[in-house]
């Protein structure tokens, strides 16, 4: 056996080890409404060693990486057999995401992926790329998956080799490792990104909250978050789609926006996670934010927050797209606390805690959006005036 061959592998198999089974640490939280954590829960550095070097010394004797990886971020997320399994996007050298099931024993560190990645089965007309799965465990028995699927845009003109359309693909499964395929989501408008399923009947139908867009990258007259039900999920067509969550000029959603994870049920209403993209003259810049809505009607917004829940900070504000922060995952535990998985900069991927409690309570008295400097000004002194007789 030739020494670089081992040599290399044991280092790599240690530091890989280390890594893995690294703890997590909550840090305090200033504005006491969720907490990050140290590390990063994934890293394209977890991707498993067998999916990357060959193992075989006789056609690999430098230990060399065969498949390299680039990032894991945007996941799905689902408590399973009382583990914390995320969904993970993750993305090869190749430019090509796919998705992978991670699963940690408390949601906060030791995230291992399962022995390989989910094979989606393909439509007549091949994904080209997909990602950012949202999955809901719905009342009908089935776990579905609804993810971006992109495809080469058959009318770009020729020499345009960048021009793709995308749209909502969905799966479902009951044992998360057999997914079947269903027909992609069929609307009105050109494109779909960002859709998520309800995870109740309404009307005896399929709800989807969607993000109806005119292109790939530019939502155009489209966008805003949508909602539409569906009759017949093995032909999936939405009805009636409305706008539930209009961009907005001068807010932290002004060029678009799109639901995160599918809705957390509480005895106040729904509580709703999502992202918003305003435009900066360095790009655009994406935050997470989020709001309730009527615990009878999910498309009916009930309280709204003025501006971001979490941004990039610090570190997550660089990587391959920087400025990003997105989450399409979180989990609720039995006892009320919530896990956000949250993506930084299109890299890699963080947990932040909270609880419905708290996110009741940060929906319900964080001032509204005035959508004015001076309304800004005029809530800021609003609270100025009620601290008086509580402060020396
Ligand atoms: O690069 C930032 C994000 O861009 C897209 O989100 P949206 O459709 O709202 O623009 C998605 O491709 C997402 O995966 C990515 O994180």
């Amino acid at each position: 056996m030739n020494n670089i061959f081992e040599d290399r592998k044991s280092i790599i198999e240690k530091e890989h080890e280390t890594l893995l089974s690294k703890k997590n640490e909550e840090l305090f939280s200033t504005n006491g409404i969720y907490s990050r954590f140290k590390n990063p829960v994934l890293t394209r550095n977890h991707v498993p060693l067998h999916w990357r070097f060959d193992y075989n010394p006789k056609t690999n004797p430098y230990f060399m990486e065969r498949i390299g990886f680039n990032a894991t971020f945007n996941s799905g997320a689902i408590k399973w057999n009382g583990k914390y399994l995320l969904i993970v996007r993750v993305e090869g050298n190749d430019r090509k995401s796919f998705f992978a099931i991670a699963e940690s024993p408390n949601g906060i560190d030791n995230f291992r992926f399962w022995n390989r990645p989910i094979t989606i089965p393909q439509l007549e007309q091949i994904d080209t790329n997909v990602y950012d799965m949202r999955v809901t465990a719905h009342e009908d028995g089935w776990i579905y998956g609804v993810f971006c699927t992109e495809r080469k845009d058959p009318n770009a003109p020729k020499g345009d080799t960048s021009s793709a359309v995308a749209a909502a693909g969905i799966v479902r499964t009951k044992d998360l490792i057999h997914w079947d395929r269903l027909p992609d989501l069929i609307s009105t408008t050109g494109q779909q990104r960002n859709v998520v399923l309800f995870e109740n009947f309404i009307d005896g139908k399929y709800a989807f909250f969607t993000r109806p867009q005119d292109g790939f990258i530019d939502t155009g007259n489209g966008g805003g978050i949508g909602f539409g039900l569906v009759k017949d999920i093995l032909h999936p067509k939405v009805e009636n789609e409305t706008i539930m969550d209009a961009k907005t000029y001068h807010t932290i959603y002004e060029v678009k926006n799109g639901l995160g994870p599918h809705p957390i049920k509480t005895e106040e209403g729904w509580l709703h996670l999502a992202h918003g993209v305003r435009n900066t003259a360095a790009g655009l810049r994406y935050t997470l934010y989020v709001f309730m809505s009527d615990i009878n009607d999910p498309s009916k917004i009930i309280h709204k927050p003025a501006g971001h829940f979490i941004a990039p900070l610090d570190n997550e504000r660089v990587g391959d797209v920087s400025n990003v922060v997105f989450s399409n995952g979180w989990i609720k535990d039995d006892d009320g606390t919530i896990f956000i998985y949250y993506a930084s900069s299109d890299t890699r991927l963080h947990v932040a805690k909270t609880s419905v409690n708290r996110l009741i309570d940060y929906c319900k008295n964080t001032p509204e959006d005035k959508f004015y400097s001076y309304g800004s000004v005029e809530t800021i002194n609003e609270l100025i005036d009620k601290n008086k007789k509580f402060m020396k």
